[in-house]
């Protein structure tokens, strides 16, 4: 039977040895150890609170700019207080509440979604959130002392450069904000794979619930959309910090070379953020409408097509750059048609309505229907903007802020908030209020639009965006003021919602039992609360819906008839199965709760807030402590378990350690290369476009250096080929052919770096005196950065030869170690070629 009550579920562990072990090991720990925790449950949930928190900080900065525009000639705010308020409110909610809620609720959900007990790294996911508490936390804390950054959200220069924003402000944001693209990384990365490979037995792609495709589109976005932003940023701190010109006109550089980089993240980053909403709404809204999902293949098709589109639409938002008019005609098309899929989207939604037997208007669907009314009003001034006469007129005026918050509280808020009352009965067991939530989403939709509807007529008289005051008599006045009685509406509303959702419900709300709201995915196989394991035994599915198409599967689940039952050696477990069709591949042994992820990040944290006051010594001593808590985190990595395999119930076994690619590991290493690499493209498009940008100033051929540069390529190939031998060696069997090889390889790469170093140095550039000269200093300490990670790597590996972790049967680490140091020599390769040789062809 399928458990009702949690009274019914604790009855039965008594009983149950392997209900009882899997309780016993993944109980998180009590009191303050609580933080060594790193499942998911507990992680998840931490994150979605701080994204509320820091929704609410930039909601409070949203009142302030309200207040201050409510009347004409306010002084409420000083003009550069304004700007500091302004700005932080976009980069906290872009940044701090947009993206990282959507990673937080998938981090909850998604494991127990697709029958896996968590996903594939859970210290990962760990730091990640640490580093996102904390850079968060560090970003805002600028605010305090009346020092946040000023110049918008996009920080364009020459604005935020050294010249005319001399004190810390940007640096806050570049430091604190590229931080915390770190945890985005590692979030995505764990969703990819948690995706691909930690399904359930029988749930082929093609049966995947909507919202993992969705999320998958989402992890590959952040994998390549935000590259150009970490460059970006990258340059613009070095600039900063050290005066290398790469946005400075009158060296070279160009301003305009910051605004593509941050556009082609900042484009993609709205559909970072609509997509996961979307994947929200298309699983709350067939719950409610009682039917599948209405084309779900044209949906999913229509997701990859907006991902895909999405990266080609960033020149939108720079028409009014004196961008050449066959490009104004090609990016206009362009946005143009990314409405098809957004449209595709909405009709399914409707027609999955349609379908059914009659919607129940509960409140997650209210928020859902809000949702999309907003979010299709949002997309019509979208269309009128991408139109290049249009936008002429009405760049940078409050038409354009009506437009991005109806796309934004379309697609992101009110998603959100339809998300939270329905799955917080996975995380407390009670139903949140059902008048309450009225009383909220009628307060948000109607204040949403009394605050923004007016904005498209503001903007249409001329008012510009960022201006801290106003005339009274230009026709703005009764507007600002009718949009700052909607703000205020919109902030009553979410005290309502908070109240219920901090407090109410979780006191006085309704027990929610067994799938309270009779939906057909995974997550809702039990009896709510879920627990931290999320579900007794990893079934075998064969519908997109198993709970409906499938009568008897939750009880099947709960009484442990399917995959992984127990763990008699009282670890932490779950499958790996193949990415296409889902059959069980591997037994992963997860690991147990620990401190490495968060004094890593604090480490991080330190790292990063310490660059911003220039304290080199102290940021070195920041990441040794980084380097020593990543080494104790692996040491235990790839335990080699006697005998390999395991009893995984129904009669079957499986490995519980395998080497190769198909591993989780190598594709984690692969995915960090790929963003790594598309980080480096963007260092590449920044040297073509200042090129093209510049025809009459050529980029300066290196005088000499030629001989250097050769032997800098000869030696880091040479160390590729030793690692290679490195790693033959070691599969055969051959200690010292491993150890050599390795010395070899370590020896020749940091020979290497001597001689690329040199081979700049010798030619005279200094990359303080022109743009180019600069970038072709970025390539070498970009490569220097790689190479000694590469280096650090291999000592480790030397250590863990040392202590017998590396053998034939044994090689998974050495091989993700070792796809790195072949991805650095490409890299250094590359590098030489474009400072020395394409200068001289050109
Ligand atoms: C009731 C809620 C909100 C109100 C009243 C509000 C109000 C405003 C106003 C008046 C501005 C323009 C300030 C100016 O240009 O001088 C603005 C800018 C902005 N808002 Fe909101 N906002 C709200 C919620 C949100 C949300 C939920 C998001 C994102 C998820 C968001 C993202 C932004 C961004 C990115 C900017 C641009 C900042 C810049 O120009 O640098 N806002 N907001
Ligand atoms: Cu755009």
């Amino acid at each position: 039977m399928t458990f009702t009550s949690t009274r019914q579920l604790e009855e039965a562990a008594r009983h149950d040895a392997g209900l009882w072990q899997l309780r016993e090991i993944w109980a998180p720990p009590k009191g303050l150890r609580r933080f060594k925790e790193i499942n998911n449950t507990v992680i998840g949930e931490l994150y979605v609170l701080t994204a509320i928190f820091f929704l609410l900080v930039g909601g409070l900065l949203a009142m302030l700019i309200r207040a201050q525009l409510a009347l004409p000639e306010n002084d409420l705010l000083s003009a550069d207080w304004y700007n500091q308020i302004f700005t932080m409110h976009g980069t906290t909610m872009m940044f701090l509440f947009a993206v990282p809620i959507m990673e937080a609720v998938a981090i909850y959900v998604l494991p127990q979604m697709l029958g896996a007990r968590d996903l594939p790294f859970p210290r990962i996911s760990a730091y990640g959130y640490w580093a996102y508490l904390l850079g968060g936390l560090m970003a805002l804390g600028s605010l305090l002392f009346k020092i946040a950054p000023a110049g918008g959200w996009f920080m364009y220069v020459p604005l935020t450069g050294p010249e005319y924003s001399p004190g810390y402000g940007p640096d806050f944001w570049l430091l604190g904000i590229g931080f915390i693209e770190v945890s985005a990384v590692a979030a995505s990365i764990e969703l990819i794979i948690g995706i691909l490979k930690f399904r359930p037995p029988g749930m082929s792609l093609d049966r995947m619930p909507i919202f993992a495709w969705y999320m998958l589109v989402f992890g590959f976005m952040i994998m390549f959309g935000f590259p150009p932003l970490v460059l970006g940023d990258i340059l613009l701190e070095v600039e900063r910090a050290f005066h290398w010109p790469f946005y400075d006109a009158g060296k070279g550089g160009d301003p305009l070379l910051w605004q593509h980089l941050f556009w082609l993240f900042g484009h993609p980053e709205v559909y970072i953020i609509f997509l996961p909403g979307a994947a929200m709404l298309s699983t709350i809204i067939p719950t409610f409408a009682r039917a599948p999902l209405a084309g779900y293949v044209w949906i999913v098709l229509a997701a990859v097509g907006t991902g895909f589109l999405s990266f080609g639409l960033w020149v939108h938002h720079m028409y009014t750059t004196g961008i050449p008019m066959m490009s104004l005609s090609f990016f206009s098309a362009a946005s143009l048609a990314v409405a098809i899929p957004s449209g595709i989207q909405v009709f399914a939604w409707i027609a999955t309505i349609w379908s059914g037997p009659g919607v129940l208007l509960k409140v997650p669907m209210l928020y859902a229907l809000g949702a999309i009314f907003i979010f299709v009003a949002g997309g019509l001034t979208g269309v009128m903007v991408a139109l290049v006469p249009v936008d002429f007129q009405v760049h940078d005026t409050y038409f354009v802020v009506a437009h991005f918050h109806y796309v934004l509280f379309g697609g992101a808020v009110m998603p959100v908030l339809a998300a939270l009352h329905y799955w917080m009965p996975l995380a407390t067991g009670k139903l949140m209020s059902e008048t309450l939530g009225r009383l909220s989403f009628a307060l948000i939709f109607v204040g949403f639009n009394v605050a923004f509807f007016p904005m498209h007529i503001t903007g249409l008289r001329g008012m510009p965006r960022r201006v801290y005051t106003y005339p009274a008599d230009l026709g703005w006045d009764w507007l600002n003021l009718v949009s700052s009685v909607g703000a205020y509406m919109v902030a009553a509303g979410m005290a309502v919602f908070l109240w219920d959702w901090l407090y109410w419900h979780r006191k006085h709300g309704r027990d929610a039992g067994y799938n309270p709201w009779n939906a057909g995915t995974l997550e809702w196989h039990t009896v709510t609360p879920s627990s931290a394991f999320s579900l007794r035994s990893v079934p075998i599915v064969s519908s997109t819906y198993p709970l409906w198409d499938e009568p008897g599967l939750a009880d099947r689940i709960d009484r442990g008839e399917f995959y992984l039952a127990d763990s008699p050696d009282m670890r932490r477990k779950t499958l790996r199965t193949g990415t296409v069709m889902g059959e069980p591949r591997e037994v992963i042994l997860l690991p147990h709760p620990s401190w490495t992820p968060l004094v890593a990040a604090v480490g991080t944290a330190s790292f990063f807030g310490l660059a911003i006051f220039k304290l080199w010594w102290l940021c070195a001593a920041a990441a040794l402590v980084v380097i020593a808590a990543g080494v104790v985190w692996m040491w235990d990595t790839e335990p080699l378990p006697e005998p390999n395999r395991y009893d995984i119930g129904r009669g079957e076994t499986c490995p519980m350690h395998v080497n190769g690619t198909e591993t989780h590991g190598f594709w984690g290493m692969a995915l960090l290369v790929l963003f790594d690499l598309a980080a480096f493209v963007s260092l590449i498009f920044s040297l073509l476009f200042l090129w093209t940008v510049n025809r009459d100033l050529s980029p300066p051929v290196p005088e000499g250096g030629l001989g250097w540069a050769s032997a800098a390529a000869g030696l880091v190939l040479v160390s590729s080929l030793a690692f290679r031998l490195a790693s033959f060696g070691n599969r055969r069997g051959l200690f010292i052919a491993l150890v050599v090889g390795l010395i070899l390889a370590l020896l020749a790469m940091i020979a290497g770096a001597g001689a690329m170093l040199q081979s700049l140095l010798v030619t005279g550039l200094l990359p303080t005196q022109s743009a180019f000269a600069a970038v072709y200093w970025m390539f070498v300490a970009w490569t220097g950065f790689h190479m000694a990670i590469s280096t650090i790597f291999v000592l480790y590996m030397l250590a863990r030869a040392a202590a017998g972790k590396v053998t034939p049967d044994r090689r998974q680490s050495l091989m993700n170690v070792e796809l790195f140091w072949h991805y650095t020599t490409g890299v250094a390769v590359a590098s030489l070629v474009i400072v020395h040789l394409w200068p001289r062809v050109i």
